[in-house]
C-alpha cells in the first residue's frame, strides 16, 4: 500500500479509533498523536485508546485527557492501529473487540511476521520510529505539526532510537529531527523527563537488575523478575524498561534478555543487542519479533523454569 492510499482511507472513515501496543512507550504513543493530528487533518474525528497506567511517566509529556479506555466498536468505521502488527500486541483490554471490526489499517515501522487476515498494511520497516512514518506523511499530504505535535513526535523518535544512539538513526532520521525542531520542540522537556527523573525506588529496580545478572560464556547475560520481585520492588513492568539500554551498555555483552512475568508463569522476554549479533531470530524463533537490535518473545513458566529455558536459549547461541 502507498501513501495515497493510506490518505484516501482515511479520508472516506468518518470516525477513527487509534490504537497502539500494550505496555506503551514512547514511539507508540507519539505515533498514536500523530496519527490523531493526521486524521484531523484530514477532516475525520479520532479517538486515543490505549491501558497506560495513570503513573506512567509517558503522561508527563502526552496529554492525558485525550486517552481513552472505554473502547465501544459500533461507534467507529475505521481503526488505526500503530507501531505493532499483530494482534497478540493489542492490550487484552481491547484485543477481542479490535479484532472484530471491518475496517483496520496498520501503520508500523516492525518488520511483519502475521498476516492478520482483512487488515490494510502500510509497513516500512527501513524506518527508524512509527512516530517518523507519520512525520512523513503529515509533511507529505502538506500539512505542518504544531509545536506540541512536533514535540509528540520528536519524542517518539528519541524513543525508539535511543536519542539518536541506535543503529537505526540514520540521515532520514536526524533530518525529520532538524524539521521538528524547527517547529519548536521542547527537546529539554522531553530529555527531563525521559532521562532526568528517575525515582530512587527505579533505581533500586537497577540495583536489582544488576545483582541477577547470570552470564553465559561471558558474552550474554540473562535475568529473570517474577511478579513477586516486581511487588517487593513496588516497580512496574516499565521501571524494567527504563534500563534496558543500560544494561546493553556493557562491553562484554552482545546480547541481553530480560525476562518479566506479565501475568502468573506468562513472561516477556526483552531483547537488546549489539555487534552485530541478531537478537530478532532469537525472538522469531519463540514465537515473538521485532527488530535486529530490540526484539521480544514470551515464556511460560516459573521462574525457575523460565531461568533454564533462557539459560539454554543462551548456549544455542554463544
Ligand atoms: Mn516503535
Amino acid at each position: 500500500m502507498n501513501s495515497k492510499e493510506v490518505k484516501d482511507i482515511i479520508c472516506s472513515a468518518k470516525k477513527v479509533a487509534i490504537f497502539g501496543h500494550m505496555n506503551p512507550d514512547l514511539d507508540c504513543f507519539g505515533a498514536m498523536f500523530g496519527a490523531k493530528f493526521l486524521c484531523k487533518k484530514l477532516n475525520c474525528e479520532a479517538h486515543l485508546f490505549s491501558d497506560v497506567r495513570d503513573d506512567s511517566f509517558l503522561l508527563k509529556i502526552f496529554d492525558k485527557s485525550v486517552i481513552e479506555k472505554n473502547f465501544v466498536q459500533d461507534d467507529f468505521d475505521l481503526v488505526i492501529l500503530v507501531d505493532l502488527n499483530d494482534f497478540s500486541r493489542i492490550a487484552p483490554i481491547f484485543r477481542d473487540k479490535v479484532k472484530n471490526c471491518p475496517n483496520i489499517l496498520v501503520i508500523d515501522h516492525h518488520g511483519q511476521s502475521v498476516i492478520e487476515k482483512g487488515c490494510k498494511f502500510y509497513i516500512h520497516s527501513e524506518i527508524s520510529a512509527a512516530s517518523l512514518i507519520f512525520v512523513d506523511l503529515i509533511f507529505e499530504f502538506g500539512f505542518v505539526p504544531t509545536k506540541q505535535v512536533a514535540t509528540y513526535l520528536f519524542a517518539g523518535i528519541v524513543g525508539d532510537t535511543g536519542r539518536f544512539l541506535h543503529t537505526n538513526t540514520d540521515t532520514h532520521t536526524l533530518l525529520r529531527a532538524v524539521d521538528l525542531m524547527n517547529l519548536g520542540v521542547d527537546i529539554q522537556k522531553v530529555y527531563d523527563v525521559v532521562y532526568r527523573s528517575k525515582t530512587l525506588s527505579q533505581i533500586a529496580v537497577q540495583r536489582f537488575l544488576l545483582d541477577n545478572m547470570n552470564i553465559v560464556n561471558g558474552n550474554l547475560c540473562y535475568i529473570v523478575i517474577s511478579n513477586s520481585d516486581l511487588q517487593k520492588l513496588k516497580a512496574s513492568v516499565e521501571d524494567i524498561k527504563l534500563f534496558m539500554d543500560d544494561l546493553n551498555q556493557i562491553g562484554e555483552f552482545k546480547a541481553v534478555m530480560v525476562a518479566y512475568e506479565l501475568d502468573e508463569k506468562e513472561y516477556k522476554v526483552s531483547c537488546r543487542s549489539k555487534y552485530g549479533f541478531s537478537v530478532a531470530e532469537i525472538a522469531v524463533k519463540h514465537g515473538g519479533g521485532g527488530h535486529k537490535m530490540a526484539a521480544g518473545f514470551d515464556l511460560q513458566g516459573t521462574k525457575q523454569e523460565v531461568m533454564k529455558k533462557l539459560k539454554e536459549i543462551c548456549e544455542e547461541n554463544k
